[in-house]
């Protein structure tokens, strides 16, 4: 196989592709590199029948009960080590989005003292939700209301009883009812998390069944008290996203200027970078540069994007390849995807990698500290260190892709109602309701979650998006899914021309309304926390139908899953009733009972997520065929709301 055919089977884009080239050529390892040198995998590992929860082990069990052990040294079965871990794997994606939270509830609360150089921007949201929460708000100074919202919050990682507050603001109150007969409504975040734990841990619960349960309570985690929380927080200090147009590809980075890129999830940091680098734009200017330009990748490039319009670099299989153009005098990263082979990639040029949080430190990296009280010491640090590295940029190392795609993002839901709105002032959400009665929306599915060098980048998360899009789905969108769709031109009204006329005709005629050529195929709702947007919508459908979520036409997508966090999204929407799509098959097939419960596919498993909860997993690694799986699916959950369905959809009709 020659190189080039090599490259051009690692990813789609072809800005990634130069580069990989370029780093071939420069002998730098790349994750893409790594991918196939760990190949084959270990079965034992991808199935999920490997234990290590105790020095008895690691115990191996066999997966077709045939051939060699049956049991671990401690007697435990294929199911329970399965279960276990993916109880494991789920409390990994959790904790991170809880984390999230926990820094921007921390980081409103010192604002509303006065502690922080943050200000609250999201007055419109903070009102909002201090009504949902029955708190008075008329009359009452906006960070006295902040600070009455925050401890509220706080309640979710400190009561001892009681359910989740962010829960109960945010779920379908049908949703709470199947939760609360299955005894699954979690209360504080971190003892929920604690208490997963020790569910794990060697010698704990056996029963596979409880530990799906304690899985499925562990999504309520994830949607609530991680991402919903993070999302509103977020909000109320930084303001609710609004439409705006931006540019993708790794030629939004220029040569021209100082570039600092920033990496990772949590908006204070990336926030207080952009503040810096506009504060002393100047400075680049007496450097001989234009100016100071700030590029994002993966969710920190989302927030950035959905707020400020900050133009995006790339997405997580490729975070290393940025560093390879030469043009980075900085790349400031937090929390959560940040490779650690960045740093090696880093040695390599003048880039300075760079950590910020307390708790999270990069090997080879060097750090300055965020808190919320020194945010601006860190921002103004940041920024003078990157332009301190433009002179020892050496030019003959600078290679930037050439060409940048158009794409409009901020599509809060406030920003969709309100574009909706220019068509039906008093009722916004009908016209979207009857679009998707007349079938001219066929559905709504979400494609999130990540990029995997394991697979083609961007290839899956686009093939879906464009099968869906000609069957008319409206398709919204988050994460580096997002950023794949962008990137290939389907976050622009250019991307039409993959949609069915319907769906085509009706985004003409929204973004008309308004003054636009026309909306989008897909519509980019923000970073994976921000999949609590997608929730928002899909309980507003719901509550202005009058059904449950679970009865909607909708279904999620996350084609090139990566990480953790994706699966514990697709849990959280699993248990709303949604039926969620992965194109990288999850460690739960070494246990029939395990995939049954999950996927309802095959087996005699009594009990299913389908039909506790109306959602179930959809494993297909074939883009059109996950795509088709899904379109029966909303079709079949049309009929049931008696909606009009399409004899054939277009692939089956060729
Ligand atoms: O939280 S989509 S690769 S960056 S995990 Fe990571 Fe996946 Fe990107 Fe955002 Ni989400
Ligand atoms: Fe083996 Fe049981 Fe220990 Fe797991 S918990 S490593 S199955 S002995």
């Amino acid at each position: 196989m020659s190189r080039q055919v090599l490259i051009t089977d690692l990813t789609i884009d072809t800005g990634v592709q130069e580069l990989l080239g370029k780093a071939e050529q420069e002998n730098i390892e790349t994750a893409f590199q790594r991918a196939k040198e760990q190949e084959p995998h270990c079965k034992f590992g991808l199935t999920g029948v490997c234990c290590r929860r105790c020095l008895q082990g690691p115990c191996r069990v066999t997966f077709n009960g045939n051939k060699g052990v049956k049991r671990g040294v401690c007697g435990a079965t294929a199911d329970q080590i399965v279960a276990r871990n993916l109880l494991s794997l789920i409390v990994e994606g959790t904790t991170p989005h809880v984390e999230h939270a926990r820094e921007i509830l921390h980081t409103l609360l010192e604002t509303t003292e006065g502690k922080a150089p943050y200000e609250i921007k999201g007055k419109e949201k903070l009102i909002s939700i201090g009504m949902k929460l029955g708190l008075t708000v008329d009359g009452v100074e906006i960070d006295k209301l902040a600070q009455e919202v925050a401890l509220i919050a706080l309640q979710d990682f400190q009561q001892q009883s009681g359910v989740s507050h962010w829960l109960r603001l945010r779920a379908q109150d049908k949703s709470i009812e199947t939760w609360e007969k299955l005894n699954i409504l979690p209360s504080n975040a971190h003892l929920e998390i604690a208490n997963a734990i020790n569910k794990t841990a060697m010698g704990c619960e056996s029963d596979p069944v409880s530990l799906l349960l304690g899985i499925m309570k562990m999504g309520l985690v994830e949607g609530y008290d991680g991402l919903h929380l993070s999302t509103d927080l977020q909000d109320i200090l930084f303001g609710t996203p609004r439409l705006v147009k931006t540019q993708y590809r790794m030629g939004v980075i220029k040569e021209d200027y100082v570039n600092i890129a920033v990496h990772g999830h949590i908006p204070m940091v990336s926030e207080k970078v952009l503040e810096w680098s506009r504060k002393l734009n100047t400075e680049a200017k007496a450097l001989g540069a234009k100016g100071i330009n700030i590029v994002g990748i993966c969710c920190s490039a989302n927030e950035l994007l959905m707020r400020q319009g900050v133009s995006v670099a790339t997405n997580y299989a490729s975070q290393e390849l940025a560093i390879i153009t030469g043009a980075l005098e900085a790349m400031v990263v937090d929390a959560q995807c940040i490779m650690p082979g960045l740093a090696q990639v880093a040695d390599c040029y003048h880039t300075e990698l760079i950590s910020t949080l307390p708790n999270i430190k990069i090997e080879g990296a060097s750090h300055i500290d965020w808190t919320p009280e020194e945010a601006d010491k860190m921002g103004e640090e940041i920024v003078r260190r990157a332009l301190a590295h433009y002179p020892e940029r050496d030019q003959a190392k600078v290679q930037i892709p050439g060409g940048t795609v158009e794409a409009y993002a901020g599509f809060s839901v406030e920003q969709i109602v309100e574009l909706l709105a220019a068509l039906n002032r008093e009722d916004p959400l009908l016209p979207l309701i009857e679009a998707i009665a007349k079938g001219d929306i066929l559905g709504v599915v979400a494609i999130v979650g990540c990029t995997n060098p394991k697979v083609k980048q961007d290839w899956a998360n686009t093939e879906v998006a464009k099968e869906l899009m000609k069957n008319n789905v409206l398709i919204v969108a988050t994460g580096c899914s997002a950023h794949s769709l962008g990137k290939n031109g389907l976050l622009s009204p250019a991307g039409l021309e993959y949609c069915g006329a319907k769906l085509a005709n009706v985004l003409t005629a929204i973004g008309q309304a308004n003054g636009l050529p026309a909306l989008p195929p897909a519509l980019h709702m923000g970073s994976c926390v921000d999949n609590s947007r997608i929730d928002d919508l899909l309980v507003a459908l719901a509550d202005r139908l009058g059904v449950a979520v679970r009865e909607l036409p909708v279904a999620g997508s996350s084609p090139e899953n990566h990480s953790p966090k994706a699966l514990s999204i697709g849990t959280f929407f699993i248990a709303q009733g949604v039926d969620v799509h992965i194109g990288v098959n999850a460690p739960i097939t070494g246990s029939p009972l395990v995939e049954q419960a999950l996927t309802a596919n095959k087996g005699e498993f009594p009990v299913t997520t389908d039909e506790l909860f109306g959602g179930k997993l959809i494993y297909e690694a074939d883009p059109i065929q996950a795509a088709q799986t899904m379109i029966a699916r909303i079709i079949q959950k049309r009929k049931a709301l008696g909606l009009v369905c399409p004899e054939t959809t277009e692939s089956a009709a060729e």
